[in-house]
């Protein structure tokens, strides 16, 4: 068998890993992807990140290219936070380890460790080991792991801003800090946690370079389609499915901007509506599917019915993201 026929069935099993929930739509792959680095099986393996503040997609092909994006993306954070996220420990990144303890050197100076001793503290357990079940390598007790903390984070890129600006990525598919030794390196973390994607996926996710000013709109059809779209300058990134009002309580049409945010709001209805964004005269608005004092939610079955008192409901997920990504005068068209 020659070199491109092992390459092409190589890309054909990457193709097969993309995992598109079958009750996925297209327009909603881009909220879906967000966070995650995909692989371009169909195009020499090309990397890209979706980005979880606008879910748009960032070309990572050159050197130049991955130092703009980790300085762009990277979010500064402290030691004592970092400390919270588990490290991954990957054996097929690892690419020198002098004291054999299963953890990188860089890696081990990064976490201050000592790359040349298998046990930095000599407690009889090696660093790898330690560090694998949440032990502090550096002396007694665990390590001080946030799993909630951790989950929080998952996709973003993290700059060690008290050191040297040391870069981590949380993966979303475990929740670990991997280390990104040099810019390089990235792309061979991507190789093994990313995502292979197709062409045809990728195109449903717009490329960053299409976009200039960034200016923000949200369209929301409240007839039979029953979908909040969100676009940047006139393109249209994505869109989820909503519940708006029934017929005798419809949402009023028209064009409208965001007055008012709140991550909860009361109704006077008797309900809590979670990511509020206020609408018109505050009398109505866009939110997450509500839920009542007794802990009642209303269900994702509904997304698609109009079924509310008149304001715009939105699932878990989606409403949490679109009341980040909008502003307080963000224009809403309601059609
Ligand atoms: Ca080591
Ligand atoms: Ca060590
Ligand atoms: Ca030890």
């Amino acid at each position: 068998m020659n070199k491109k026929n092992l390459k092409l069935i190589f890309l054909s099993i990457l193709l097969l890993i993309l995992i598109l929930p079958s009750k996925t739509k297209a327009s909603e792959l881009p909220y879906n992807l967000s966070g995650h680095f995909l692989i371009q099986v169909e195009n020499d393996g090309l990397a890209w990140y979706v980005d979880k503040k606008n879910t748009l997609r960032h070309r990572l092909g050159s050197e130049r290219e991955i130092i703009e994006f980790l300085t762009k993306h990277g979010l500064g954070i402290s030691n004592d936070n970092l400390a919270k996220i588990p490290i991954a420990v990957d054996e097929r990144l690892v690419k020198i380890d002098s004291d054999g303890d299963g953890l990188d050197d860089r890696l081990e100076r990064a976490i201050g460790t000592d790359p040349y001793n298998p046990d930095t503290d000599g407690d009889g357990y090696p660093d790898g080991v330690e560090i694998k079940n949440h032990y502090d390598p550096l002396g007694p007790g665990r390590l001080p792991i946030d799993f909630d903390f951790s989950a929080s984070l998952a996709g973003q890129i993290l700059l060690q801003v008290e050191d040297n600006g040391e870069a981590w990525y949380v993966n979303p598919k475990d929740n670990l800090r991997y280390f990104i030794a040099e810019p390089l390196e990235l792309l061979k973390i991507i190789k093994y946690i990313g995502l292979g994607i197709s062409n045809h996926n990728l195109e449903k996710i717009v490329d960053a370079q299409l976009i200039n000013n960034y200016e923000k709109s949200i369209t929301l059809n409240v007839g039979p389609q029953q979908r909040l779209s969100y676009f940047l300058d006139d393109i249209k990134v994505g869109s989820f499915p909503i519940s708006a009002g029934k017929a005798s309580t419809p949402t009023p049409k028209g064009q409208y901007h965001i007055i008012n945010k709140h991550p909860q709001a009361w109704s006077p209805l008797g309900l809590w509506m979670p990511y509020w964004l206020g609408l018109g005269t505050g009398r109505f608005g866009i939110h997450e599917l509500p839920f009542w004092p007794s802990g009642y939610r209303e269900g994702e079955n509904h997304l698609g019915i109009p079924v509310s008192n008149g304001c715009v409901r939105l699932g878990i997920g989606p409403a949490e993201f679109i009341y980040h990504w909008s502003n307080v005068g963000t224009p809403v068209y309601i059609y």
